[in-house]
């Protein structure tokens, strides 16, 4: 299948698929989330593959974002209907029957760190910047960052990173377990196949027993809260002022 905002391939047993949208930083609109749903669909039900990288065209961006353009003027029952759609595709990838590396090239903001966080495995190159600044638009995480950061960083790490909105930079991100590796942006590719590489050596219903076992470590009560406060958030002036300020390429005021 072809597609308007992903380039795919296979190579081998591993299938890459790269987010291409590169003047918009690889930002996830609609078409690209409803694409990533059927490519993902795709490359699992596909015999040949045993492992999926995901990844970002062009040098700067993994992914910026959700679309921030197509934010404005959302409801609460809007905003709750678009969180139960994403939390479809993020809960796709990390229930996948095969191993998802994700291979952050450059910024991984917001929904974009909260995709790679879906992921099992994430590799960074050494420029890579992750944060989630959703607080600086009035609203809060929403596709799972609030349950899968903790999960992964703890909640020390998570309070800071959620509440301040900052980045960090890879280095910082390796240290608090955010990401697996950091390799430069030539080797990242190659680093990521390479370990797609063993575990596609691997007894591949054994690595699907692993990550259903692996993921039911975690409750699922959370991502209903996140859900629930996520469309509290939507709406309201707060949020207004966020996505403005950033369309306007000012500093919010709240
Ligand atoms: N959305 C749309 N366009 C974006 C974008 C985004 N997230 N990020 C960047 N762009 C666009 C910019 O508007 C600009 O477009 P033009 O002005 O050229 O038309 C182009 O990409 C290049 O960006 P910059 O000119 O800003 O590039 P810089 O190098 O100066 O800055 C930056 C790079 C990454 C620091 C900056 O672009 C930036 O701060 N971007 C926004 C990052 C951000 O706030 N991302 C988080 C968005 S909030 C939901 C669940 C979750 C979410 C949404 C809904 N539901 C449950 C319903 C997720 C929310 C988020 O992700």
């Amino acid at each position: 299948m072809s597609y308007i905002n992903l380039i795919t391939e296979i190579e081998g047993n591993i299938a890459t698929i790269a987010i291409n949208r590169e003047k918009a930083l690889n930002a996830l609109n609609k078409v690209t989330l409803d694409e990533l749903y059927s490519a993902f669909s795709e490359v699992f039900n596909d015999d040949r593959v045993r492992g999926i990288v995901l990844t970002g065209q062009g040098e700067k961006a993994f992914v910026a974002g959700a679309d921030i353009k197509e934010f404005l003027g959302r409801t609460k029952e809007e905003g709750m209907d678009m969180a139960r759609a994403g939390h479809r595709l993020f809960d796709f990838i990390q229930n996948a029957p095969k191993p998802v590396v994700a291979a952050i090239n450059g910024f991984a903001l917001g929904g974009g760190l909260e995709l790679a966080l879906a992921c099992h495995i994430r590799i960074a190159s050494t420029t890579a910047k992750m944060g989630l600044p959703e607080v600086s638009l009035g609203i809060i995480p929403g596709y799972g960052g609030t349950q899968r950061l903790s999960q992964l960083v703890g909640k020390g790490f998570a309070f800071e990173m959620i509440l301040t909105g900052n980045m960090v930079e890879a280095e910082r991100a390796l240290q608090i377990g955010l990401v697996n590796h950091v390799v430069s942006g030539e080797e990242l590719l190659t680093k990521a196949k390479e370990m797609l590489d063993v575990v596609a050596s691997r007894s591949p219903k054994a690595i699907s027993a692993a990550i259903r076992a692996i993921n039911a470590v975690f409750g699922q009560k959370g991502f209903e809260v996140e859900i629930q406060e996520f469309g509290s958030c939507f709406g309201n002036s707060e949020f207004q002022e966020g996505v403005s300020a950033f369309l306007e390429k000012r500093k919010p005021k709240f």
